[in-house]
């Protein structure tokens, strides 16, 4: 099967202002990118995605939210619901990044939740995985990515509205980029897991980003591996040149 490539954009806890926020989609407006060819998919602070909302569709942008609760909506001070997402026309959230693992104490069950919450209410997942450097130096990697992603798979009923991101801990944000090979095995073997674990069909369709440390300059060669559907972006995700990646991939 061919999978459409999908590009996220997590601009994390940036930029400083929205005039900065909104500057950054005008300027991307300058180069264009076809959307039959590949997805693209933004994810403003939670401050700034209703004032970015139109004009980053106004691009054939989607927009996509950093977290989501795992409770329903009631006293739950700070969060907010898959279901509010859908009712603000917002399609995406990312769950399970790193960050939120690792300075937010998010566990695997909490993931879990969140996911049977966005199933709930049909709203589209870019779920994050990866390991810690001392993981992958253990030999660990594949068994880390197995637990992360077993932990939603009982939850998941419409794997359609499921990307994976693997995202291994120590390249995110160090400008450390996985290579080619390493990647390519890595999410070779998150697709045989799916297979084993769901099915050939959910494996051969569903789409695995890289993220970590992704440039205009390294995107290149990555796209080139059959198993490599995209990219979750950081900080290049802040830059103009940002539409290099994504016009890289279609
Ligand atoms: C990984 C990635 C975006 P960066 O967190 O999710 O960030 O590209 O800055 O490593």
């Amino acid at each position: 099967m061919s999978r459409k490539p999908i590009v996220g954009g997590n601009w994390k806890c940036n930029p400083a202002k929205l005039a900065d926020a909104k500057a950054l989609v005008e300027a991307w407006k300058e180069k264009g990118f076809d959307k039959e060819k590949v997805d693209v998919v933004i994810a403003p602070t939670a401050l700034h995605l209703g004032h970015v909302k139109t004009p980053l569709e106004g691009l054939g942008m989607a927009v996509c939210a950093q977290n989501v609760g795992k409770n329903d909506m009631g006293a739950f001070t700070g969060e907010w619901t898959a279901a509010h997402l859908q009712d603000m026309e917002v399609g995406y959230t990312l769950i399970g990044h790193s960050e939120r693992r690792s300075k937010y104490g998010e566990t695997d069950e909490d993931t879990a939740l969140k996911v049977e919450k966005c199933q709930e209410a049909g709203l589209k997942v870019i779920f994050c995985i990866g390991e810690l450097l001392e993981e992958r130096e253990s030999g660990k990697t594949d068994e880390v990515n197995k637990r992360q992603l077993a932990a939603i798979i009982p939850k998941v009923k419409n794997w359609d509205l499921i990307v994976i991101a693997y995202e291994p801990v120590w390249a995110i944000g160090t400008g450390k980029v996985a290579t080619p090979d390493q990647a390519e095995e890595t999410q070779a073997a998150i697709r045989a897991y799916l297979k084993e674990a769901v099915s050939a069909e959910v494996a051969d369709k569903v789409r695995i980003q890289y993220g970590g440390s992704v440039t205009p300059e390294n995107c290149k060669e990555l796209i080139t591996k059959p198993n490599i559907d995209g990219f979750l972006v950081g900080g290049a995700s802040l830059k103009p040149s940002f539409m290099e990646i994504v016009t890289a991939v279609q």
